[in-house]
């Protein structure tokens, strides 16, 4: 192989490599999430036990919601109702997919962010900080308004 030759390889490949890095794929574009509308419904009578419900609105590619915390809640989990039968009954999820262009709702009778360990003597219109932790967008932290539904 002459050394022309060889350089004209060099260049050829290297231009495939380029080109298929840059190539379209929708479920690499990075997502593009905001949370919107977050409230969190005041613990039942002395209860320490509570749950809160936001809008997750994707405008980019895929992601997975991971995880959720908040500093005054001792542990908080991402849960859905289910019915099993006739009983309606809740589960955890330990990730949720949060595809490309989509809006998941987490909302009173589904998806919910179940607090425990929370304060009993919250008010309405409390402020309440909210830490959603996304695996490529990383965390997020809304402000949840406590209460009896959205503020
Ligand atoms: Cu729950």
């Amino acid at each position: 192989m002459s050394i022309l030759t060889r350089r004209t390889f060099l260049i050829a490949s290297g231009g495939a490599l380029t080109l298929a890095a840059c190539g379209k794929n929708p479920g690499h574009a990075e997502p593009d999430i905001t949370l919107q509308g977050a409230w969190m419904r005041l613990p039942p009578g002395g209860r320490d036990i509570s749950a809160a419900y936001l809008v997750i609105k994707n405008d980019g590619g895929a992601d997975t919601l991971l995880s959720a915390a908040s500093p005054i809640a001792g542990d908080v989990q991402m849960h859905i109702h289910d019915m099993d039968g006739e009983v309606m009954r809740m589960r955890q999820e330990h990730s949720v997919t949060i595809p490309a262009k989509s809006t998941i709702n987490y909302q009173p009778g589904g998806r919910h962010f179940m607090m425990f360990g929370v304060p009993d003597d919250l008010k309405a219109g409390d402020e309440i900080e909210l830490i959603l932790n996304f695996e490529r967008a990383g965390a997020i932290t809304i402000t949840a308004i406590a209460g009896n539904g959205p503020a």
